[in-house]
């Protein structure tokens, strides 16, 4: 397919075709044109066909409709093209907390033909260096809340010669350019397979991986997952926490809601408290949150719950780690609403395996969905049995594409997408999250998953967060040891260790429970809610 872009850095820097995984694209609605620019499809088309004055985006300053969404989108492609001569191909980051001016900037990057890094507002210069530099970032639009970090991290950054603030009273802001600009813009004509973004795994260790995704995986995201377990309506309001950055909010706070001629209130910064209190303001329909938020939402939802009109939350997405069972029964009690559990990876660009909350099981992710294939392997690739524990393993229409890494091999074997988790499939098909591979912990001969143990230890009522994992032991290799946070008002001595010890061996095999206990203020999270269980194990 003929590329449109000018600039062929990302093409030339995709793996070799044979270290690809396999594609496939087996259900009517995964038919797409040899030319597709997603934000034609997101974006104007839903305007042409009619959803002009209907709500894109809510925030708190004020709502903006489809079309003024699209007219801002052009006016920012207009000022990246004639202000700051972005070439096709050309990769601009975008820094900024999730708010009406970074969506438009997304859109206004892929109808510029122009490949969209985005950036979690926390990374520090050093993170944002390595970025830049190994996607040869040119270009920047950037918050102006955030430009501290961005400005440290500018002279080890030779190839980033252009960048523009918004949300900045200067001349030269984005704001000022974009309202001298026209609100008209004709998208690139892109192929479905140049490449629309690239997103860099929240990796806990060793160096970013950037995943480089087309502009068909962008619209084939919005096709799988939504459409098979969501099912959202026009009049849906989306509202969560995960940055547009990461791609788990890129899909379920921005391009979900528009393909569905939908809207996204978009808040910047989230307390459990005032996260019920923007559900209430916004009559917010679909929450988009990971396990710990739903957890400490739970915790809320009966005292600060009775404050705010909660009612017309329908329903709610949990992604980014396993749901521990004792969260979403917590969660289900205090809301009445059964969690939708999904499993997505950024190298699949979203949810590939989960279920419609009908069809939730306790403690299973739940089947591969319409488009997905899935599989449990053992070492030699083949199938286990059912019950038996191995390597997750799955292709459909999306699929890793890591840019110049040679990971891709790790990541990629014999055509499938191997996620490096460690997964049983039960006898109904049920997908059951075990542990990361290199997480679960021998101790003794034994094999065991530190989430299963932190979910035994989630069901007691005086724990409010945990993590497990193996510590070096001379006598049994590991031993498995919870790091341990108790809910206020509770003491944190060898009494509490003992209780905690015994509610484990009754919850689930005695020879899991953790041998060592060690009580802390909090635990160590990425920025999209993923607990850091390396900082655990060399602390
Ligand atoms: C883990 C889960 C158990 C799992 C993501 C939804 O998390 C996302 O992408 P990342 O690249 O991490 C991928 C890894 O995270 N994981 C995610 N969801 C679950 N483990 N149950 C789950 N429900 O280890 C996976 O390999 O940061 C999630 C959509 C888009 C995403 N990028």
């Amino acid at each position: 397919m003929k590329t449109a872009h000018v600039d062929t850095f990302a093409r030339d820097n995709l793996p070799p075709r044979e270290q690809w995984p396999e594609f496939h694209f087996d259900l009517p609605e995964l038919q797409y044109p040899e030319r597709m620019n997603c934000a034609t499809l997101l974006l104007d088309d839903m305007v042409r066909a009619g959803h002009g004055e209907r709500i894109a985006i809510r925030a708190p300053d004020g709502e903006c409709s489809y079309a003024q969404l699209l007219a801002q989108a052009n006016r920012i492609a207009n000022v990246l093209v004639r202000e700051m001569n972005l070439k096709p191909g050309n990769r601009v980051l975008l820094r900024g907390p999730n708010n009406p001016m970074m969506a438009a900037s997304w859109f206004a990057v892929f109808k510029a033909g122009g490949i969209c890094v985005g950036s979690m507002p926390l990374l520090r210069a050093k993170e944002l260096t390595e970025i830049v530099n190994k996607a040869e970032i040119t270009h920047a639009l950037c918050d102006k809340r955030l430009d501290a970090e961005l400005n440290l991290a500018l002279p080890g950054c030779p190839s980033l010669k252009r960048i523009c603030f918004w949300y900045s009273d200067k001349k030269n802001s984005l704001d000022a350019l974009s309202e001298k600009q026209s609100a008209a813009f004709e998208n690139i004509d892109t192929s479905a397979e140049d490449v629309a973004l690239i997103a860099f795994t929240s990796g806990t260790t060793g160096k970013p991986k950037g995943t480089l995704h087309f502009h068909r995986d962008v619209i084939a995201m919005c096709d799988c997952f939504p459409r098979s377990c969501l099912k959202p309506s026009k009049d849906d309001i989306f509202i969560g926490s995960p940055p547009l950055a990461f791609t788990f909010g890129l899909g379920g706070l921005l391009c979900f809601p528009l393909r569905f001629g939908a809207s996204s209130a978009l808040v910047e910064r989230f307390t459990p408290d005032t996260l019920l209190e923007s559900i209430q303001k916004f009559k917010a329909t679909i929450l988009f949150t990971a396990p710990t938020m739903y957890r400490a939402l739970a915790g809320v939802w009966d005292k600060s719950g009775k404050n705010y009109d909660l009612s017309s939350l329908r329903k709610c997405v949990s992604a980014g780690e396993a749901l521990p069972d004792a969260t979403r029964q917590l969660f289900k009690q205090a809301s009445g609403i059964e969690i939708i559990d999904g499993i997505g990876a950024t190298e699949m660009i979203h949810i590939f395996i989960s279920h419609a909350p009908e069809h939730a099981k306790r403690g299973a992710t739940g089947h591969a969905l319409p488009g997905y294939t899935a599989a449990v392997l053992d070492e030699n690739g083949e199938r286990c049995a059912p019950g038996q524990i191995g390597r997750l393993a799955v292709k459909g229409p999306t699929g890793c594409r890591y840019l110049a890494d040679e990971r891709q091999k790790i990541y990629v074997r014999n055509g499938w997408n191997v996620t490096g988790d460690a997964y049983v499939m039960d006898m109904d098909g049920y997908f059951i999250y075990q542990a990361r591979t290199d997480d679960m912990i021998i101790s003794a001969g034994y094999n065991i998953a530190g989430p299963e143990v932190e979910g035994a230890l989630l069901s007691h009522p005086v724990v409010a967060e945990c993590g497990v994992v193996g510590v070096a032991d001379e006598e049994r290799g590991m031993v498995v040891k919870a790091f341990v946070v108790l809910k206020p008002e509770n003491k944190s001595d060898d009494e509490m260790k003992k209780i905690l010890q015994e509610h484990v061996k009754r919850t689930i095999a005695p020879y899991k429970y953790p041998r060592a206990i060690e009580f802390v203020a909090a635990l160590p999270r990425t920025e999209t809610g993923k607990l850091q269980r390396f900082k655990l194990r060399t602390p």
